[in-house]
């Protein structure tokens, strides 16, 4: 080192060897930081163990007063607090970090290469599905039609249809309840269509797990966690759906809660995010889709309905959620909207969603409607 006895900087070094100096300390300065991160990342762990948050100002203080007391010559209390305070921040964040690799929804692998199975139907097997059917369950007629037209479509898909409705007015139509589950369940078995809808509470949880092959978690629900607690205890895939102003992160989180809980088998769902735009009913966000496919291995699929509110670009905005990756593509269907006890103004009529799959691209041999679909052979236009 380029040091007098006494330990001052020698006088005559010349720059390059006091770089050099400096450049022997930077090296030795990170050796350390990179061991203090290790005890760092061991302090994380054991505090998620424990439940603790990570941020622990006391102990903070402590360790500054600390250190600001050692006589250190020219680096004082001032640029010892300066220089601690960035340590402790930048090391939140690697605890932060830590913790965000943990969860069990960041893992890869969650579902096979075959794709998530509901019923006879993959998702994200390789291929787009369709989850298509009218927003309520209304009567067995209109079921039946519905049922009948999606079943005559050579693609998979899975009816939907509310029994339980959670509407934004109380007066309006809340959905048949245990007879909408009975009439959901008996045209899709009538029509072999897997089915799905939506669960409102822990209190009916049992009810519509007893009816359905799936269940829907609204975006209204999206935050409630004695639900998502318990559906993390039954034995049936759940479509998740993301709240009206839910950040990506909070829909994770919240399918974190089904998968600790026990149950791997969830799909995320791009229902449409609430901005200051009106020319839709919400506002689809196109880009949750490849960010939920980079953050997460579950299946993601997108509900234009809701997202859009309306029919006249549902085509062009299917294409777009199956170019960005979807996995399967929501839409209601009627076989008369103008006559739906709710959400007829964006209900597609059978024509329609004809016209919407065609679109699409998406139609399989029908022999594969039945079989695991091989993810080597996409058959549909991404
Ligand atoms: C540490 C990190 C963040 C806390 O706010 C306090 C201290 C640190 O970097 O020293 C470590 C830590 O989490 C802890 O000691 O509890
Ligand atoms: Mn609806």
């Amino acid at each position: 080192m380029s040091r007098t006895k006494g330990g001052d900087v020698k006088g005559g070094a010349d720059l390059k060897t006091l770089r050099a100096d400096i450049d022997r300390l930077n090296d030795k300065l990170l050796d350390l930081l990179k061991e203090r991160a290790e005890v760092v990342v061991a302090i994380a762990r054991l505090k998620q163990a424990q439940g603790l948050d990570g941020h622990d100002p006391g102990r903070e203080e402590e360790m500054l007063q600390a250190l600001q007391s050692r006589p250190s010559g020219a680096f004082g209390p001032f640029e010892i607090g300066e220089v601690f305070k960035a340590i402790f921040r930048t090391s939140l964040g690697v605890q932060e970090k830590t913790r965000k690799d943990a969860l069990k929804v960041r893992q890869r692998g969650l579902v096979g290469p075959e794709g998530l199975m509901v019923g006879p139907v993959a998702i994200g097997g390789g291929r787009p599905v369709m989850f298509a059917g009218p927003c309520a369950v209304e009567d067995e007629e209109q079921m039946e039609r519905v049922a009948a037209h999606l079943a005559s479509m050579p693609v998979p898909t899975l009816l939907r249809g509310g029994a339980f409705k959670p509407r934004t007015n109380p007066y309006s139509f809340q959905g048949l309840r245990e007879e909408g589950l009975r009439l959901l369940q008996r045209v899709g078995r009538k029509h072999g269509l897997a089915t799905v809808t939506e669960v409102l509470d822990v209190a009916t949880l049992p009810l519509v797990a007893e009816y359905c092959d799936m269940l829907q978690v609204g975006a209204r629900n999206m935050y409630n966690t004695e639900l998502l607690k318990a559906l993390g205890k039954i034995g049936k895939p759940i479509l998740l759906k993301r709240a009206f102003s839910a950040t990506l992160e909070e829909l994770l989180l919240s399918a974190e809660y089904i998968l600790s809980h026990g149950n791997d088998r969830v799909v995320l769902c791009e229902r449409g995010i609430r901005t200051f735009e009106r020319a839709t009913r919400n506002t689809l966000d196109i880009s949750a889709v490849p960010i939920l496919k980079l953050e997460t291995s579950l299946p993601v699929i997108v509900d234009l309905s809701h997202a859009l509110g309306r029919r006249d670009i549902v085509l062009p905005c299917g294409r777009a959620a199956l170019a960005a990756g979807a996995d399967g593509i929501m839409v209601e269907v009627h076989a008369a909207p103008d006559r739906a006890l709710s959400d007829g103004f964006q209900q597609l009529d059978l024509p329609a969603y004809s016209a919407l799959v065609e679109g699409l691209g998406i139609a399989v041999p029908k022999a594969a409607l039945t079989t695991k679909s091989p993810t080597t052979t996409r058959n549909h236009a991404r």
